[in-house]
C-alpha cells in the first residue's frame, strides 16, 4: 500500500471514529433515559474525550505462557492508561467461531475501536467488512491475517513470525555445517495460524535457500500447547528411531517443553541426544535452556501493550499510522541462557 492510500484509509477510519462519536453520544443520551439499557457500550466516546476510549480486545486464548503474558500486558496497560476508559478483554479459546462472535458483540456496542489477535489468517473478511461498515477501526495484534484482507484493518503491531523462523534455521545451518543429512523433527503452532506458517517458512527458507543438507522426518501440528507437543513428540517417538533424530523445532516454548517431557520418559536426553529449538521465550523456556535441554531460543515478545494502547489511539484519533508495526526480539544460545533468565518478564 502506498503512503498515500495509507494516509486516505486513515482519514476514513478518522471521519469513521468522527462520526460514530456523534451517534455514541446519542445513544448514550437515549441509553440514560432507560431505553437502551444494556446496549449501548458504556463511557465509548470517540476521540479523546474526558472520559476516553473502549476497546475491545479479541484474544486468541490462553495457550501459553506468552499468551498469559500478552493478556496480562494490554490488560495492564489499558488499566493504567488515562485515555482508555475501558478494555472489554474477549477470551476466543483458540476458536475462531468464538472470536467471530466476539467481533460482532462489540460491533454491536459500538466501541472505539477493536484490537483482534486472529486465531488464524483467513475467514475474517466478512467481519471485518462488518467493522469498517459500523465506522469502527480494527487493529491487530500479534497474529496477522490474510493479505487479501489488508485494507480492511488499520495496522498491525506484531512480531515478524517469518524472521523467527530464518533465525531457528540459521542456528541448524551453522550448527550441523559439517553433517550430512540432518535429521529434523517440527512441531508446528496451530495449523492455518500466522507464527505456524511463518515459522516453517522463514525455516526452510534458509535450509533451502544455503542448499542445506536436511531430511525433514516429520512435522506435527502442537496446537502451541504442551500437551499438544508431548502427544506428537510421543508418537515421533515410536516412528523414529531418537538415535537417528538430530534437531526438533518446536514453534514455541510449551510444544518444546511438552517433548521434552515425552523424550524424558522415552530414556532420550533432550539437548544431548536430540538438540531443541523453541520460540518465545519464557522463563520455563530459559530454565529448560539453562538446565542443558535446550539448544536455541528465538525471541517472541509478548510485553507490548503500550505500543499497542499508543497505536490505539492514534488510529481513533485519525494519526497517519504504518500499516506494520514490529515488536522488538532477540536469540539466545546456551552462553546466555542462565544470564538472561533473571530478565525474563514471564
Ligand atoms: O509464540 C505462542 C502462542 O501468536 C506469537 O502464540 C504468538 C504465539 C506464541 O500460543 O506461544
Amino acid at each position: 500500500m502506498s503512503g498515500a492510500d495509507r494516509a486516505n484509509k486513515n482519514q476514513h477510519f478518522f471521519r469513521g471514529a468522527a462520526r460514530s462519536g456523534v451517534t455514541r453520544r446519542l445513544v448514550g443520551g437515549l441509553a440514560a433515559t432507560g431505553l437502551l439499557l444494556g446496549l449501548a457500550a458504556c463511557g465509548g466516546d470517540s476521540g479523546g474525550s474526558d472520559d476516553g476510549l473502549v476497546i475491545g480486545f479479541v484474544q486468541v486464548g490462553a495457550e501459553s505462557a506468552w499468551r498469559t503474558a500478552n493478556s496480562e500486558s494490554v490488560r495492564s496497560s489499558a488499566g493504567e492508561d488515562d485515555r482508555i476508559a475501558e478494555l472489554k478483554f474477549i477470551d476466543g479459546q483458540q476458536d475462531q467461531a468464538k472470536q467471530l462472535e466476539g467481533m460482532r458483540n462489540l460491533i454491536t456496542q459500538r466501541v472505539d475501536a477493536i484490537v483482534l489477535a486472529p486465531v488464524v489468517e483467513t475467514g475474517w473478511t466478512e467481519v471485518l467488512e462488518e467493522a469498517r461498515d459500523a465506522d469502527i477501526p480494527v487493529l491487530l495484534a500479534d497474529r496477522s491475517v490474510e493479505q487479501s484482507d489488508e485494507d480492511l484493518y488499520a495496522t498491525r503491531l506484531g512480531s515478524d513470525f517469518v524472521e523467527e523462523g530464518r533465525k531457528a534455521g540459521a542456528w541448524v545451518t551453522e550448527e550441523f555445517a559439517d553433517a550430512d543429512g540432518t535429521a529434523v523433527l517440527e512441531l508446528e503452532g496451530t495449523v492455518g495460524s500466522a507464527p505456524a506458517n511463518d515459522r516453517k517458512a522463514g525455516f526452510y527458507e534458509v535450509l533451502d535457500g544455503e542448499g542445506f543438507d536436511y531430511d525433514l522426518l516429520d512435522s506435527q501440528s502442537g496446537d502451541f500447547t504442551a500437551e499438544g507437543g508431548k502427544e506428537v513428540m510421543e508418537v515421533f517417538l515410536q516412528s523414529h528411531d531418537p538415535e537417528d533424530v538430530d534437531v526438533l523445532y518446536a514453534h514455541n516454548d510449551e510444544m518444546g517443553l511438552g517433548a521434552i517431557q515425552a523424550m524424558e520418559e522415552a530414556g532420550v536426553e533432550p539437548g544431548e541426544d536430540v538438540r531443541v529449538i523453541i520460540v518465545d521465550g519464557s522463563a520455563a523456556g530459559f530454565q529448560a535452556g539453562a538446565d542443558g535441554k535446550v539448544d536455541y531460543i528465538v525471541e517472541c515478545n509478548p510485553v507490548f501493550g503500550d505500543q499497542l494502547m499508543d497505536l490505539a489511539v492514534d488510529v481513533v484519533g485519525g494519526e497517519d499510522v504504518d500499516k506494520y508495526v514490529p515488536v522488538e526480539e532477540s536469540a539466545y544460545g546456551p552462553d546466555e541462557f542462565a544470564d538472561e533468565l533473571p530478565n525474563r518478564q514471564y
